[in-house]
């Protein structure tokens, strides 16, 4: 087990390569969840006002800037990003706890949305349409929209920035990033790269802001009138708490909130895919993903077959130390979610659930500070109470199903919306389950899991999950403002719907 002296050391190293510099301090405590323990202290920078004020500054020259010259900015982003990937990597290990393999990968979702965001950055089209009026013009151009804050959560620290922060730029927006209070780290890390970009480029110094603090500076964000889109990544309960705030000062705001993701397995399923499948969508990332599965709607032919292999390759996972190159699952991010997990343990069994495999804690002797736990699967008689609900942790509840509307009732039946998946080999029901009265989530996959999305597609999802999209697609329309204009090239006024006047 890596001691804490060595993740401080690497630490330290990694934050020194990524130009990080005066960071000690007393404002706030890094911590890694692989010790469980304190790393040192770092100074914050808690001035929402000063920052947004800069921020705006810098809006008002980068807006002016031609798109294509924005996009020169994220392209040396992503080239510092590649540059440094190994040290990235190491500070999300360290903080959130990712094996070696999710940290890269997580690493290289920012490179992707750069290299993405360039090529935007060539791409805002706006559209033309033919005007009802001779000699006239109509068309809609897309313009930078503002300063946009960035509210981003512990088990993404970095790759959730990068989506909102290298669109929003490439739209001509300014940024204010609020990081997670777990990963500050990786925030200073990700935030030097990013001004060294800027200096490189010749972009407007203060274009990014990197705000350091607790839930107070994130609400003071969030008010902020000269803000003019919140983006916030985290727990339904937090979306509730923004959305209503925001939309008060008439502001917009992307929310990116809690899943209940669910496969569906019929009973064509390719079950050797389905369970490498389930396994990394349930157990990866210890659980700790919004696009985590953490139901299994399995068909009755086959719901035993699959619940005993899935069962047997949780007994198997290796739980353990991120930076031991043979662990899969590292551990929780805190007490507070062990915490969590057991209460929610706890109350399935109290709703007739059959614990089967997981759910307790390991490596308490290495370890005594961090919580590591072997992922949970549980049998549940029906979706009772607490399969309706998000526990960040995981937990795997099974249940089964006879025919395919009803698996797709008890799918949709929460109240979250974000990702979703059926394993099948029969084309009918893999149309059906994508399909307008399908899966109701905003990303559906057919012999794929539930997490692990490509960052070209909209990432984002309905009804509690908050209704927000990021990332690729179309979604930069929502980090600028849209104006529609009217051209005459007319000798004479001529209005629309036949209007006559003088
Ligand atoms: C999150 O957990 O907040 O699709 C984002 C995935 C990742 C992103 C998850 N690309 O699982």
């Amino acid at each position: 087990m890596i001691d804490t002296d060595t993740l401080r050391a690497k630490a330290r190293g990694a934050l020194d390569r990524c130009g990080v510099k005066d960071y000690d301090g007393d404002a706030l405590s890094a911590r890694s969840p692989v010790t469980g323990e304190d790393l040192f202290g770092i100074g914050g920078s808690g001035d929402v006002e000063r920052a947004v004020a800069q921020a705006r500054a810098a809006f008002l020259q980068w807006r002016a800037t031609p798109a294509p010259v924005r996009g020169h900015l994220v392209k040396r982003l992503g080239e510092l990003i590649h540059e440094h990937r190994e040290d990235l990597a190491d500070l999300v290990s360290i903080e959130a706890g990712k094996i070696r393999s999710e940290a890269l990968g997580e690493v290289q979702e920012m490179i992707d949305v750069c290299e993405f965001a360039l090529g935007l950055s060539r791409q805002l089209y706006g559209r033309t349409m033919p005007s009802e009026r001779p000699g006239h013009r109509l068309m809609e151009t897309w313009h930078p929209l503002g300063v946009v804050g960035v509210i981003s959560a512990f088990n993404f620290p970095v790759a959730v920035w990068s989506w909102n922060t290298a669109i929003a730029l490439t739209c001509g927006d300014t940024v204010v990033w609020k990081p997670s209070e777990q990963t500050p780290l990786t925030a200073l890390a990700c935030s030097a790269l990013l001004d060294r970009a800027v200096a490189e480029t010749g972009a407007p110094a203060g274009l990014h802001q990197l705000l350091l603090g607790g839930p107070e500076v994130g609400e003071r964000l969030v008010d902020s009138p000269d803000v003019a889109l919140i983006s916030a990544t985290g727990s339904t309960r937090m979306g509730r708490a923004v959305g209503p705030r925001v939309a008060a000062r008439f502001g917009r705001s992307i929310l990116e909130l809690g899943g209940n993701n669910a496969a569906v397995v019929t009973a064509s399923a390719d079950l050797d895919l389905t369970v490498n499948a389930v396994v990394f969508a349930a157990a990866g990332t210890a659980g700790q993903r919004c696009t985590t599965m953490r139901r299994l709607i399995v068909h009755e032919d086959v719901a035993d077959e699959l619940i005993d292999r899935i069962a047997a390759a949780y007994r198997r996972l290796p739980v353990g130390d991120p930076f031991d190159g043979k662990t899969l699952v590292g551990p929780l991010i805190n007490e507070a979610a062990h915490g969590r997990m057991r209460a929610s343990l706890s109350q399935a069994a109290a709703e007739g659930g059959e614990l089967l495999a997981g759910g307790e804690r390991e490596l308490v002797p290495d370890a005594p500070g961090a919580f590591y736990v072997r992922p949970a699967l549980v049998r549940m008689p029906a979706q009772s109470t607490i399969v309706k609900e998000e526990t960040f942790a995981p937990i795997l509840y099974a249940l089964t199903y006879s025919d395919l509307d009803e698996a797709i009732a008890l799918h949709n039946d929460v109240p979250q919306g974000l990702s979703s998946a059926i394993f099948t080999r029969d084309q009918r029901e893999a149309e059906r389950f994508l399909s307008s009265d399908g899966s109701d989530c905003g990303i559906v996959n057919v012999n794929a899991g539930t997490s692990g999305a490509e960052i070209g597609g909209a990432f984002g999802g309905e009804k509690e999950t908050g209704g927000g999209r990021e990332s690729g697609s179309d979604a930069w329309r929502s980090y600028m403002r849209r104006s529609t204009s009217t051209v005459s090239y007319s000798e004479h006024l001529v209005l629309a719907q036949d209007v006559s006047f003088l």
